[in-house]
């Protein structure tokens, strides 16, 4: 069994966080004293405001956590531009109030949440993540959220549902990239259903303290800590619970390239370049890049058996 590290929050936050996070619980008490207030707010920041307190998570890694500016400023975000820096600008004035998560398929309750409904009833944890991207790049962020496993629970998946489909935001006025056939919009991902009730797959809808900033997803993106950065599916409207394995949009644009499976693999190469080495954002050296990012001891009985050269 996993045996997670004891942990107290001063620890595992760094010092301008911190006080960052005393100022949104300040801010918390005053949106009880006064609702007037909290309506004034966008809505995830309403939550995180009612919530108050946001506990930290047992299943964060201790690793140092990538500056604020990199996590906020260094994204893949193809609707919002294909440079780094494209989607920090692009994104500024996307608007994600109110926002509507549809889960459907094969589930006994099929439900569209108001976006707000579905976080009043959610405790959020902040979990700090390392994030893989498949150029060869990491970072370790303080996301904030809750386990995807949380909502599937209350959506009741039936007897068929063996994968779930995850579906990005598709509105072209919104959203400049989806007006050039860069990839097949809406962006897609999908994961084998006991990958998504995994209690390391979280929702994020914050990050270092404060609500999520657009260019990182807002207002809901998930995170699978053990897979490549493309999994983590960005302003997500739709969640289908399905028989057969969903196309996944990198899949689709390059199957030679990217799998279903997308788990991080040192021995498991890309076509074009090796994964042997990473490197954090902020550092010189590379450094080895770790089977499933780290997370082995608690994800690879998911793919015992399994041929992960064929399944990659
Ligand atoms: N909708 C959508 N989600 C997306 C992407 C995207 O282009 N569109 N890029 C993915 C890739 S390749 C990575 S590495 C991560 C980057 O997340 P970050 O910008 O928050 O670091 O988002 C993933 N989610
Ligand atoms: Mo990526």
């Amino acid at each position: 069994m996993y045996q997670p590290p004891q942990v107290r929050p001063s620890e595992i936050t760094p010092e301008g966080v911190w006080q960052q996070r005393r100022r949104i619980m300040q801010a918390g008490a005053l949106t009880l004293a006064g609702g007037a207030l909290s309506l004034a707010l966008p809505w995830p920041a309403r939550a995180l405001t009612t919530l108050g307190r946001i506990r930290p998570s047992p299943l964060s890694t201790r690793e140092e956590t990538t500056p604020w500016k990199a996590v906020t400023h260094y994204n893949n975000y193809y609707e919002f531009g294909t440079d780094k820096e494209d989607p920090a600008e692009q994104a500024a004035g996307f608007q994600t109030d109110p926002w509507s998560l549809r889960v459907d398929g094969a589930v006994h309750h099929p439900r569209t949440w108001a976006l707000e409904d579905l976080l009043r009833g959610q405790t959020l944890e902040e979990r700090i993540y390392r994030l893989r991207c498949v150029e060869g790049w990491s970072m370790v962020i303080p996301w904030i959220g809750f386990p995807l496993a949380d909502l599937l629970r209350q959506a009741d998946p039936t007897g068929k549902a063996k994968y779930v489909a995850f579906e990005t935001l598709y509105d072209p006025k919104r959203m400049p990239g989806q007006r050039w056939p860069i990839l097949k919009w809406p962006y897609r991902e999908g994961l084998r259903l006991d990958e998504a009730m995994h209690p390391l797959t979280i929702l994020a809808v914050g990050l270092y303290g404060k609500v999520l900033p657009n260019q990182n997803g807002a207002p809901i993106r998930l995170v699978v800590p053990w897979k490549y950065g493309f999994k983590s599916i960005k302003a997500i409207v739709r969640i289908r619970l399905v028989e057969e394995q969903p196309p996944t949009t990198w899949s689709l644009a390059a199957p030679r390239e990217y799998g279903f499976y997308a788990n991080v693999n040192p021995e498991v190469d890309h076509p074009r370049w090796s994964q042997r080495r990473e490197r954090r954002i902020g550092e010189f050296f590379k450094r080895k890049t770790l089977m499933f990012n780290g997370y082995a001891e608690q994800v690879a009985g998911l793919y015992r058996g399994m041929d992960l050269k064929k399944y990659f």
